[in-house]
């Protein structure tokens, strides 16, 4: 081999050797955030009120300044609105802080810091082993004028560039929904063509440019069903790395399809029924159930890989929906036992509660970025269950979650057992001051094991068939694994053992000494 291709093959290798491909982020967790409304580089608080809709300071070195509240909770990659310039001035719907507006894809936001500080943002990560996934828009430029100035558009300033104006009506009609404009008569989304070679070359060039030049690890892409199927494939693969879709519809049939073009979708067909499901106490967890067991065998890889949520900047925040502790920790925990990729939107650690968009924007920086609180640590126990689990069972992440109640559940249910060994969670919509019990016939381990709910480190040993039953007065979830899955470096209910406090307000039931016995023996 020669010496020059030689060299094109090394460093070839050596740039699809950083490339973050789909199964380097199944293990991962993410926490998502508006880049705007999550710090500022000095540490400062301004002011922001969303019903404003205006820019509130947050930047890139705000982002790297707090990698340790974010690290600290356990997640492994962060996912950050989108970076391209947007058009400047206010709106009918303000100003373009979300990001997804775009107007000039090849210049970034200054708002946010410079092409320096995201590649600073990218290398702050990377040295922590952490993911850079940033948003993407391709399907649309934006104008706040009607008629759109074209020529203000970078790289398509031709009015022959964009689909005929025409405001999407019926999202039952795909065509429509792939070649009108969404948006309405305040903000224009012009809709690119995306037929035409030209432009489908220059979008897959930027992709490729913008994943190099800042280290990307992987992309969300906006509005993925408003492009033909048909345009993804080649735009994947030009970016090199995980992609992940917005297909925001509530059919699991639907979102499938999207499954064969890109490596993933964003979990909505989950979303529905998890937010249903927990905001009274008359949800359906059959439903949940059974979008688990459709999907699984739907869309092309099961649901491994997909990504599960439960709040994101364009839905109400659940605490908006209940204001029930119980069942807001039961909807929390959900995606982390999922088969997908647990995100968290910032701000949810916090019980942030912001009604529909712009409401649920809210600045973080009003929070102090306290981690001695509940839901923080709640969600830091849930993170670190998850990995304790791949830990502890190799193939835990490709092994499809079930519903544990040893048969699909038909009726009504307000409480669901799922399976995903070695973890097993129990979940219910009772609320707080609710009962409910829950029989496994099948827990996923064998007879007389002990099993520790990580969230209130107590223990409950399943009987000779392997099977539990058990009840509740709380309300809460429970997310139990094999007390042999827990080690001195997971840390899982280390302080409990450590302090001893672990029945609130109460003696310590005899079980759990004799499961803290059984674990400190283990520990030593
Ligand atoms: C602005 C204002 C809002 C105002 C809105 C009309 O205009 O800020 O207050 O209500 C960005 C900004 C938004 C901005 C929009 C429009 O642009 O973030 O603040 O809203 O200017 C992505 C992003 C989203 C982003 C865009 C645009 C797209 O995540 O943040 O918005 O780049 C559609 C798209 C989806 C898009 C979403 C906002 O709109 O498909 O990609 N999200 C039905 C349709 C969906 C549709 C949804 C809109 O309505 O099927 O396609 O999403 O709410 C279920 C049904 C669903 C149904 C839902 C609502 O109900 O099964 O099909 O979805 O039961
Ligand atoms: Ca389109």
């Amino acid at each position: 081999m020669g010496l020059l291709k030689a060299l094109a093959v090394s460093s070839f290798l050596f740039v699809s050797s950083l490339a973050a491909s789909a199964s380097d982020w199944h293990s991962r967790s993410i926490y998502q955030l508006v880049t705007d409304r999550f710090a500022l580089t000095d540490g400062s608080g301004p002011a922001c009120n969303t019903e404003d809709r205006k820019y509130c300071g947050g930047t890139y070195r705000g982002i790297m300044n707090h990698l340790d509240y974010i690290q600290n909770m356990g997640f492994d990659a962060i996912w950050v609105s989108p970076v391209v310039s947007t058009f400047e001035g206010s709106s009918a719907y303000g100003e373009g802080y979300h990001g997804y507006w775009p107007q000039d894809l090849y210049s970034l936001n200054s708002h946010f810091g410079t092409g320096e500080d995201l590649k600073a943002l990218a290398g702050a990560l990377h040295k922590r082993n952490m993911y850079l996934m940033v948003d993407v828009v391709v399907n649309h430029l934006a104008s706040k004028d009607f008629p759109p100035p074209f020529s203000s558009f970078n790289p398509f300033n031709r009015e022959s560039d964009f689909h005929p104006r025409c405001l999407i009506t019926d999202y039952n009609n795909q065509t429509q929904v792939e070649q009108c404009w969404l948006g309405d008569d305040k903000v224009a989304l012009i809709d690119v063509n995306t037929e035409k070679d030209e432009i489908i070359n220059t979008y897959n060039n930027w992709i490729k440019t913008l994943v190099g030049n800042y280290s990307v690890d992987g992309i969300r892409i906006d509005t993925v069903k408003h492009i033909r199927k048909d345009f993804w494939p080649n735009f994947a693969s030009s970016s090199g790395v995980y992609t992940i879709g917005e297909v925001l519809h509530n059919e699991t049939d639907y979102v499938a399809g999207y499954t064969h073009v890109l490596d993933a979708v964003l979990d909505y067909p989950t979303w529905f029924p998890l937010v249903a499901g927990f905001q009274t106490q008359f949800g359906n967890l059959s439903s949940l159930a059974r979008v688990i067991t459709t999907s699984q065998s739907a869309y092309k890889n099961g649901l491994f890989g997909t990504a599960s949520f439960l709040e994101n900047h364009d839905q109400p925040r659940f605490p908006s929906l209940t204001n029930d502790t119980a069942r807001l920790r039961n909807a929390i925990t959900f995606p982390f036992v999922h088969d997908g990729i647990p995100i968290v939107y910032y701000g949810q650690e916090q019980g942030y509660a912001g009604g529909p968009d712009p409401a649920n924007r809210e600045a973080l920086w009003f929070s102090g970025y306290v981690q001695d609180k509940d839901l923080v640590k709640h969600i830091k126990t849930l993170n670190g269950a998850r990995k304790a689990a791949i830990t502890a069972n190799s193939q835990f992440l490709s092994t499809a979650v079930r519903p544990a109640t040893g048969h699909f559940p038909d009726l009504l249910e307000t409480t669901l057992a799922v399976s995903k060994p070695p973890m097993l969670a129990l979940f219910t919509n009772v609320g707080s001051s609710g009962t409910a019990s829950w029989k496994v016939p099948k827990s996923g381990h064998s007879g007389n094991t002990q099993l520790i709910d990580v969230l209130s480190c107590t223990i409950l040993t399943t009987n000779s068939d392997g099977g539990l039953t058990t009840n509740t007065t709380n309300g809460l979830p429970r997310v139990y694994l094999p007390v042999s899955a827990l080690s001195a470096s997971n840390k899982i209910c280390i302080n409990n053992l450590s302090t001893g406090n672990s029945a609130p307000g109460g003696a310590m039931p005899s079980l759990m000494l004799v499961g803290l016995a059984s674990f400190v023996s283990l520990l030593m």
